[in-house]
């Protein structure tokens, strides 16, 4: 789903394939053909030109003994050129044996050459502006996907089932789609697992676990768009508890009962959250604990953050905030990755300052009596990581956040500074964003505060330890 934004330079609108100034990778299939990128940088293959996805509807069957998964996915999208030929994102190690588009047969490829591209031809080119489904049958066993920066994601197979994260290119090595965070949909979800697992995905239960033959299947679905990097169903042995906040949004919380977690400040954080950066975006909330600690990093998954064991309250806090900050307000392109890390961690320390714990100017100190020799600490600077093996380094939270912090300071003004946020996030519901945007939100806003180019210049794009702002 594109959305469009509004900064001081103008409306522009980001569709799949179209993201301004940047070249998408031609496809392989030729001439009218979607790309096979959608034209960023850090991950080339990632994203599709040439439609937009609306809602992706997944039929998953797995079972944790053998890993396996057989699968349906119906995409349905509207294309934004005319389409001869089109690309999804879908990794080799899951296997097609059926593609149509429309209910009609298409031919389909896999090319060793590409890596996570299946090309698909329909029967007949689909024309600009028509809405379309592609339906896809595959399966095999999921493989996980290794990131630039070393670690795991995607579909990680765990003692009990599979702990599904998907930041920054997971998604294809479990469904395929257009894997660019500009492009957002709604999800259906349709688990079946062996009785006795448990199946948890985005959005909410839309009716009770239907069980027949040793198998039950669990139907989730997710009415509002994210980008697909946010989604996930998780299987294994969890603990369910639901219940709704004293602000009255719906929660569901499964733990793996190898990881006893306190998770409870959850309801009383979202809904301070809520009040302070606007309306919470999704229809429910919640967590899921697994026990993978060998992933060893959380993620954001949309509308119930996972996390790969037991979660500290400054850590639920973080994923809990990027559902505003990340969910809602979304990255254009990978390198905008502070509008997402560094202001989750910032309101991390807001919340710890809010409870009465450490605030947000004690964790600043802390972290800028960082020595400027220690340069990993200080570099890249969170504005542009420079490479996608440095997009979660520490820089981009820590002094990311020290960024809004000092912002803060700088704006001196608390009601100015989270009004600031507020709206930032509410413009750009359900959108992408990029840097040059919030800083251009933020200098448009504050005429009376001098120095805010020069400001940003020196938090978000000099190398070293910020000085002089
Ligand atoms: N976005 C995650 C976080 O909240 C990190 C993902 S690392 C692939 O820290």
């Amino acid at each position: 789903m594109a959305r469009s934004w509004t900064s001081r330079v103008g409306t522009v609108l980001l569709s799949a394939g179209a993201i301004v100034g940047l070249t998408a990778v031609p496809s392989s299939a030729g001439g009218g053909a979607g790309s096979a990128g959608a034209g960023d940088p850090y991950f080339p293959l990632q994203g599709n030109g040439g439609y937009d996805v609306a809602h992706y509807d997944l039929t998953l069957a797995t079972t944790p003994a053998t890993g396996r998964l057989d699968a349906v996915a119906a995409i349905t999208a509207t294309a934004t050129q005319q389409l001869k030929a089109f690309d999804l994102d879908l990794r080799r190690t899951l296997t097609v044996s059926a593609v149509t588009v429309d209910g009609r047969p298409a031919a389909f490829a896999q090319p060793a050459s590409l890596g996570q591209e299946l090309v698909v031809t329909p029967a007949s080119p689909v024309r600009v502006g028509a809405q379309f489904t592609v339906v896809v049958r595959y399966g095999g066993v999921p493989v996980e996907v290794t990131d630039p920066d070393g670690s795991v994601e995607g579909w990680v197979r765990t003692a009990d089932g599979a702990f599904v994260v998907n930041e920054p290119q997971g998604s294809p090595g479990w469904y395929p789609c257009n894997d660019t965070p500009t492009d957002k949909a709604t999800y259906d979800f349709h688990v079946t697992v062996p009785t006795g697992v448990t199946a948890v995905a985005n959005g909410e239960l839309v009716r009770a676990p239907r069980t027949s033959g040793g198998r039950t299947t669990f139907d989730w679905h997710l009415g509002q768009p994210i980008s697909t990097y946010l989604s996930f169903a998780t299987t294994g042995q969890f603990q369910v508890t639901t219940g709704r906040t004293p602000g009255g949004i719906p929660y569901f919380t499964a733990v793996d009962p190898a990881q006893p977690s306190d998770l409870s400040q959850l309801p009383a954080m979202v809904d301070f959250f809520g009040t302070v950066f606007g309306r919470y975006p999704f229809s429910s909330t919640g967590a899921l604990v697994d026990d993978a600690p060998e992933v060893g990093y959380a993620l954001e998954t949309a509308t119930r953050p996972s996390f790969d064991s037991a979660p500290d309250e400054l850590t639920l806090a973080h994923e809990l905030a990027h559902q505003w900050f990340g969910d809602s307000v979304t990255v254009a392109r990978w390198r905008d990755i502070w509008l997402n890390e560094g202001f989750a961690e910032w309101s991390s320390w807001f919340w710890s300052e809010h409870s009465g714990q450490t605030s947000a100017q004690q964790f600043f100190k802390k972290y800028y009596a960082t020595p400027a020799s220690k340069t990993d600490f200080w570099n890249p600077p969170p504005g542009d990581p420079g490479d996608a093996a440095d997009l979660f380094d520490d820089s981009i939270y820590e002094r990311g956040a020290m960024t809004l912090q000092a912002l803060r300071v700088k704006i001196g003004d608390d009601a100015a500074f989270l009004g600031l946020l507020h709206d930032w996030q509410t413009a750009h519901r359900f959108g992408n964003a990029r840097v040059e945007d919030f800083v251009a939100f933020t200098v448009a806003r504050f005429p009376q505060v001098p120095g805010l180019q020069h400001f940003f210049q020196v938090w978000l794009y000099d190398p070293g330890k910020p000085a002089n702002w």
